[in-house]
């Protein structure tokens, strides 16, 4: 199998605006509801918040820290990098005037990143809603689809066509299912089969959001989204039914204009639909340039006769998903306990691929939190170290089976490693680290890992390093 990369393919890493800005108070931010949500005892670990987190945004006038990302990162050599905009710096107040602070901020970053050559790819909406919109139901009420577009708005028409892609949404498997349906991402409300009206007006937000960015850019900048579809094997079955509520319920709408109707089916008695209304299709299907696709692990699946509702652990948030049984996964496990399978990354880029063929592709973020965490290490020559040879043999399998889809294939165009820093893992709060550079929480130090030095070397040879240095 060749290991290069083909010309123009995009090298990147991300971040998320809450996973690293901290300056939670500042420059007239308001509270999201992860603010709310990592306030309230019990609900991170630790009880951390994103308060201070990577202090990306509090730096920048004292230390100039984001400089010294960027510089990180120009001279890691991405093409691009992926951040997120947060909607409470950019409109603190549901009626009130826009932040001019808030867009000034992302404008600086953005122009930085152009300086040193690095192509911007923003994410609109990577889970910080504005508590103001919390406090109205969030995801559960359909007005907050409208009110993201007036965002989605704001912003386009401040960045412009400086942003290389422009993403509606991050995982909105994460902000419905995980966050209504569930109690481990905010608001925590555990509903069940409840988060269906989150999953359809996150659909919404994304065609409406899609449109409003298109009309200030043209096709100036790509427009995508983000969806952390599942790969699961096992029973047949329960393979499909979670196929349905995992993936083409985000797919099929975006993609096609409709929602499956065996998602209907399978749903019947937990879930009437009442909440598409006529012509959300038509606003939910707009066309994208690229799909982002996030890929961790895979699952294992089997069909039960237990009911799971309400369902409270990660692995089995799908409702609808009530006569699905999660297995323990085979083989090697990352610290988030999730199994390493990059052949289930190359199946499911070849699934993508053969039903959706049209869609170019771009694996928006693969990484791992390795079982045991970083260390620093001091080394001979006094110079501070992160060895993680397990993230490198984690990033090297899993780069190997994008290639191998591209061999096979796939029209895949780029792929950003999670995550440029150790940050706020969610729930997790700093216990989890998926850096490629290790981030100091006392002091801001930013230490390149190991695993950094491999990617800058894949990235200047356009292939896969065959052996560790
Ligand atoms: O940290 C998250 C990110 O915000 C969204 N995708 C998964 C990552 C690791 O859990």
């Amino acid at each position: 199998m060749t290991m290069i990369f083909p010309e123009g393919f995009q090298f990147g890493t991300a971040t998320a605006s809450y996973q690293i800005e901290g300056g939670a108070t500042e420059g007239g931010r308001a509270p999201s509801i992860w603010d709310t949500f990592s306030h309230t005892p019990g609900k991170t670990v630790n009880g951390d918040t994103g308060d201070v987190a990577c202090d990306s945004y509090h730096l920048w006038d004292s230390y100039h820290l984001w400089h010294k990302d960027i510089d990180l990162l120009a001279d890691l050599g991405v093409d691009s990098y992926r951040l997120s905009v947060a909607m409470p710096r950019v409109m603190p107040t549901e009626d009130g005037p826009v932040n001019e602070e808030g867009l000034d901020y992302y404008e600086r970053v953005v122009d930085a990143l152009l300086a040193k050559g690095i192509k911007p790819t923003v994410t609109l909406y990577h889970w910080d809603l504005p508590q103001y919109l919390g406090d109205k139901n969030g995801w559960l009420n359909r007005d907050t689809a409208y009110k993201l577009a007036d965002y989605a708005k704001v912003v386009a028409h401040r960045l412009g066509d400086r942003i290389e892609t422009y993403t509606t949404l991050n995982e909105p498997w994460c902000s419905s299912y995980l966050s209504y349906g569930a109690t481990e991402h905010a608001p925590g409300l555990g509903l069940g089969p409840g988060a269906f009206p989150a999953v359809h007006h996150l659909n919404l937000a994304h065609g409406l959001m899609a449109q409003a960015v298109r009309s200030e850019v043209g096709a100036k900048s790509q427009l995508s989204v983000t969806l952390n579809l599942q790969f699961n094997r096992g029973d047949a079955d329960a393979v499909h039914r979670l196929d349905l509520i995992g993936n083409r319920v985000w797919l099929d709408p975006m993609l096609r204009g409709y929602y499956p109707n065996e998602l209907f089916a399978i749903t019947k008695g937990i879930c009437d639909w009442e909440f598409v209304k006529d012509g959300d299709l038509e606003q939910i299907h707009q066309p994208l340039d690229v799909l982002g696709i996030n890929y961790y692990s895979s699952g294992l699946v089997a069909m039960s006769d237990r009911p799971q509702f309400p369902q409270s652990t990660a692995a089995s948030t799908a409702p609808g998903a009530s006569d699905v049984d999660w297995l323990p996964t085979p083989g090697e496990h990352t610290d988030m306990g999730w199994n390493i399978d990059p052949k289930g990354l190359y199946d499911l880029l070849m699934r993508v691929h053969n039903n959706y063929p049209e869609i170019p592709l771009m694996i928006t973020e693969n990484g791992i939190a390795v079982e045991g965490g970083d260390r620093v290490v001091i080394e001979a020559d006094g110079t501070k170290a992160v060895h993680d040879p397990k993230r490198i043999a984690y990033l090297k399998r899993h780069f190997e089976a994008a290639l191998k889809a591209i061999e096979d294939g796939v029209d895949l165009r780029g792929y950003f490693v999670w995550s440029m820093l150790d940050n706020f893992e969610w729930a997790f709060g700093y216990t989890k680290r998926f850096g490629i550079v290790y981030t100091d929480y006392e002091t801001e130090e930013r230490i390149p890992k190991d695993s950094f030095k491999w990617y800058k070397r894949l990235i200047a040879e356009h292939a896969i390093p065959q052996e560790q240095r």
